[in-house]
């Protein structure tokens, strides 16, 4: 039978290049980076990919902050229920993903860019329990509105229900975003956005702005938040501030209202609605507004590393509420898939799975 995936999530494919806690602070210092961050690499980290494999012992693990996502979202789902779309080059790199993918039960839908065109990598670099990451996207910018008309494609999103958009894609993708979002958008599916990082709502602003109306379930960090506060002129909000100001801004799909979750590491997690009800997947009238939920915490000496652990919570929130679960217990699966990939090295889950 063809797969006929229920969620679709779309953003830059990328393989990340990990430099250990041990021999990340040393590269921190030479390419003049924050301890937790994610930029795009500028010129004077261009020679960091090259640097850190002759000069550091690299891991490579699969990435992409909404291809994390999906691999989370199929944890929690029955196989081939998630596909993904990006852009990669037509290298061993991109085979790389895409097998993870395969083993994993993601369906990749990539758009290939013939050569010279490379697939896009991450420099991770760890520190403590921080992660710096440095991304040079190559061809996962070249991603064509194109290929979403594609018929392959187009049947994907076609039969999916729930939308999954990492902010990141917004630095070159918001056509394809805003198409795909708004399609949804207005067929009554459900679209969810990844604020993904600081710099997002800091230079990309307007596109985040076109976006948002479409969006129905919106996730970030504490960083993130504050990052679109300060863009926005709301420097001195508090977080639940935040969270209740982006729940409230305008909606394309006014039937449904838009849930806001704000994650902030191992400690709590925020959730603001613009319109409490009795509906599955959001707070209920009863709740605080925003509700507070603390994150189980892992002892110290079981964290591996933090890379990719907000994708994986959200993906598994993702998979949990395509699942029809409640926002509680959507939450709870974000916070146990968040913990378990703080456990592993990378943007990974357990295999053989656990249930969650
Ligand atoms: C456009 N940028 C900067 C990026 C990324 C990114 N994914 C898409 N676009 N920068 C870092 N990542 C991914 O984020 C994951 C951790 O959340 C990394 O590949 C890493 O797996």
């Amino acid at each position: 039978m063809a797969a006929s995936p229920i969620v679709v999530c779309i953003g830059n494919p990328l393989l990340d290049i990990q430099v250990s806690a041990a021999q990340g602070p040393q590269f921190l210092e030479k390419y003049e980076l924050k301890s937790n961050d994610a930029i795009l690499a500028e010129d004077k980290h261009m020679p960091i990919y090259e640097d850190v494999v002759a000069n550091a012992e690299v891991t490579y693990v699969a990435g992409g902050a909404a291809q994390n996502a999906a691999r989370a979202a199929s944890y929690v789902l029955p196989a081939q229920s998630v596909a993904y779309i990006g852009s990669v080059g037509d290298d061993e790199l991109a085979k790389t993903l895409a097998s993870v993918n395969e083993t994993e039960g993601v369906v990749s839908a990539y758009e290939v860019q013939p050569a010279p065109a490379k697939t896009g990598a991450c420099a991770v670099i760890l520190s403590n329990h921080d992660r710096s990451l440095v991304t040079t996207l190559r061809a996962a910018e070249m991603f064509h509105p194109a290929h979403l008309a594609k018929a392959e494609v187009a049947s994907l999103i076609h039969g999916a229900k729930y939308f999954y958009i990492g902010g990141f894609f917004l630095t070159h993708g918001i056509e394809s975003a805003l198409e795909v979002a708004k399609a949804a958008s207005a067929a009554g599916k459900t679209v969810v956005l990844n604020l993904s990082a600081p710099f997002i709502a800091q230079f990309f602003k307007v596109q985040l702005e076109e976006l948002l109306p479409h969006v129905d379930i919106l996730i970030g960090n504490e960083s993130e938040a504050a990052a679109y506060a300060e863009a926005s002129g709301l420097g001195q909000a508090t977080l639940a501030e935040i969270a209740t100001t982006l729940a409230v801004l305008p909606k394309s799909n006014a039937s449904r209202p838009r849930v806001v979750v704000i994650t902030q590491g191992a400690d709590s997690t925020l959730v603001a609605s613009s319109s409490p009800s009795t509906s599955a997947a959001n707070l209920k009238p009863e709740d605080a507004n925003p509700k507070v939920y603390p994150v189980p915490k892992l002892a110290d000496d079981k964290i591996i590393d933090t890379n990719g652990a907000g994708d994986m919570f959200a993906g598994g929130f993702l998979g949990a509420v395509a699942q029809g679960k409640t926002l509680d217990e959507a939450i709870e699966v974000g916070h146990k898939l968040g913990q378990m990939c703080c456990g592993q090295i990378g943007p990974k889950l357990a295999f053989p799975k656990v249930n969650v």
